[in-house]
């Protein structure tokens, strides 16, 4: 089948299309934004982003038989800061970065955190849900050049590195995306199967 990837994000692109090269599907990158709700949880995010999308961005290929598309919504949960960036992470990113993340951990000697992924496919009018979290510390400083967005300051549980200091199929056996994109791949082999 034919999955797109609607995102604008090229490390995000990256970790989805290197997860799903084993499988015999093409894969193609839409740059389609949609608006992300001020909600709770990331599920609510991307049920709500799929949703606005079919209504207010349709695009012919949404409905053909073969195809299916993908949004995921990501977040960063830091514990000495009560869950914060969470929800905001995408907005505290862009305004104070690691840099502030650092900033306002100093002093703090709890650096535990967990991202998490919320993956929805929608396909043949229907959705499916997936998710993956990965626990971690939070260093120090940022170190590392691969990878995008908190990566230089996201050490995860069992490895010494940053996910920046891994290269992208590394950070995949431990990330969160590579989590909940596991569980999709079992979604898309036994779709196949199915269908065979
Ligand atoms: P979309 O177009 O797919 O929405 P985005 O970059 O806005 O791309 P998110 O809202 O899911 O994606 O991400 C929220 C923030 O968290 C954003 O600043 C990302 O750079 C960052 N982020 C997401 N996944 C990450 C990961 O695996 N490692 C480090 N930072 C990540």
């Amino acid at each position: 089948m034919i999955i797109h990837i609607l995102t604008s994000n090229e490390g995000k692109f990256r970790e989805i299309s290197k997860m799903l090269q084993p499988l015999d599907h093409e894969v193609i990158k839409e740059d389609i934004p949609y608006p992300e709700v001020q909600a709770e949880s990331l599920k609510t995010v991307v049920e709500h982003g799929i949703e606005w999308i079919l209504e207010n961005d349709m695009r012919p290929w949404m409905k053909a038989p073969d195809h299916g598309f993908v949004i995921d919504d990501s977040g960063l949960f830091i514990k000495a800061l009560k869950g914060f960036p969470g929800v905001y992470s995408k907005y505290v990113f862009f305004t104070i970065g690691n840099t502030g993340i650092l900033r306002l951990l100093e002093e703090k000697k709890d650096r535990e955190a967990v991202f998490r992924t919320s993956l929805m496919f929608h396909t043949d009018g229907r959705n499916h849900y997936f998710e993956g979290l990965c626990r971690a510390h939070i260093a120090y400083q940022e170190r590392g050049r691969h990878g995008f967005g908190y990566d230089p300051v996201f050490i995860p549980i069992g490895s010494e590195l940053t996910f920046a200091e891994m290269d992208t199929a590394q950070k995949n056996t431990f990330s969160h995306r590579g989590k909940a994109m596991e569980s999709f791949l079992e979604f898309l082999i036994s779709m196949a199967t199915n269908e065979g």
